[in-house]
């Protein structure tokens, strides 16, 4: 399928992304959104994606937010529509069974930072400038920003980064827990490494895992551990189980289909 705004490819096992709309820094229109919803659909089905990165296209952004041009005339009405988009968008992305890493190579801003936050692991190279600016424009984060954020890095900083609007360096954003992971350039080098290394691994176990993170994050303790003991007894429904300690036992390298 071919997308005007979306590029997806697969190579050596990982799943790539790129929001390619580089005259606009990348920025998420209804088009944008709409075919990244697809796109998240085919890699949710592709087998041959075990791992999936997010990038963006030009080599100067990410993604530079919500497109503004887009947003200036909306009614209401449409607001919510287009925040429900990108919402149930980025959803797909938190509850994708595979891991999605962001390599972040300059401006997340806005929906960019939003989109950033739904992937599970964040690289981001020295030059990148993360933040959510929407109050200079008279608007909340939509996307999801005021939830996923001061989920990770606390309801403080996150109040600080909404409030400031200020683009915080990928310094700043690894001190703070919004990135895994600051390389000097080519995030994408490493969100790479990283995949490989991911790969080695059990990708039903690696699921379940994300899983029971990810719903257990929304449950009190009692209850998340509860239902970590459900999904671990799913694990032993898998060939992965069986081969992981079956080569322990033999002594050689799990080999995961
Ligand atoms: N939308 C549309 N176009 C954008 C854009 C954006 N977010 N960001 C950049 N562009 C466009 C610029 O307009 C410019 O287009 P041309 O003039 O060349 O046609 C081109 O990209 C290059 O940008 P600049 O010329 O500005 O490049 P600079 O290097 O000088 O500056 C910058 C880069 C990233 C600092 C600057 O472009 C900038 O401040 N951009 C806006 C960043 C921003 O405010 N992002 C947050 C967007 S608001 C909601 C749903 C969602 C949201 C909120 C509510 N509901 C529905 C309720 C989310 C909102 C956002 O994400």
């Amino acid at each position: 399928m071919i997308f005007e705004t979306i590029i997806y490819e697969v190579k050596n096992d990982i799943g790539y992304i790129v929001i390619n709309r580089p005259k606009a820094l990348n920025a998420l229109n209804v088009q944008a959104l709409k075919e990244l919803s697809e796109v998240l659909d085919m890699v949710a089905a592709d087998e041959n994606a075990k791992v999936v990165i997010i990038t963006g296209a030009g080599g100067k952004s990410f993604v530079a937010g919500a497109d503004i041009s887009a947003m200036q005339n909306m009614s209401a009405v449409e607001a919510y529509e287009y925040a429900r988009l990108g919402q149930t968008t980025y959803d797909k992305i938190q509850e994708l069974p595979k891991m999605v890493i962001a390599a972040i190579d300059g401006f997340a801003l806005g929906g960019g930072c939003e989109l950033a936050l739904a992937c599970d692991i964040r690289i981001a190279s020295a030059k990148s400038k993360i933040g959510i600016p929407e109050v200079t424009l008279g608007v909340l984060p939509g996307f999801a920003g005021t939830q996923r954020l001061p989920r990770l890095i606390g309801v403080s900083n996150a109040k600080e980064m909404l409030a400031t609007a200020r683009k915080i360096s990928a310094g700043e954003a690894r001190e703070i827990g919004l990135v895994n992971c600051v390389v000097e350039e080519n995030p994408m080098a490493k969100a790479e490494e990283l995949a490989a290394e991911i790969c080695k691994n059990s990708m039903s176990a690696i699921a379940l895992g994300k899983k029971a993170m990810n719903e257990g994050m929304e449950m009190e303790l009692k209850k998340g551990i509860e239902h970590e003991a459900s999904l671990f007894a799913i694990a032993f429904t898998t060939p992965d189980q069986r081969e992981g300690m079956t080569a322990f036992l033999e002594k050689r390298p799990a080999n995961f289909k």
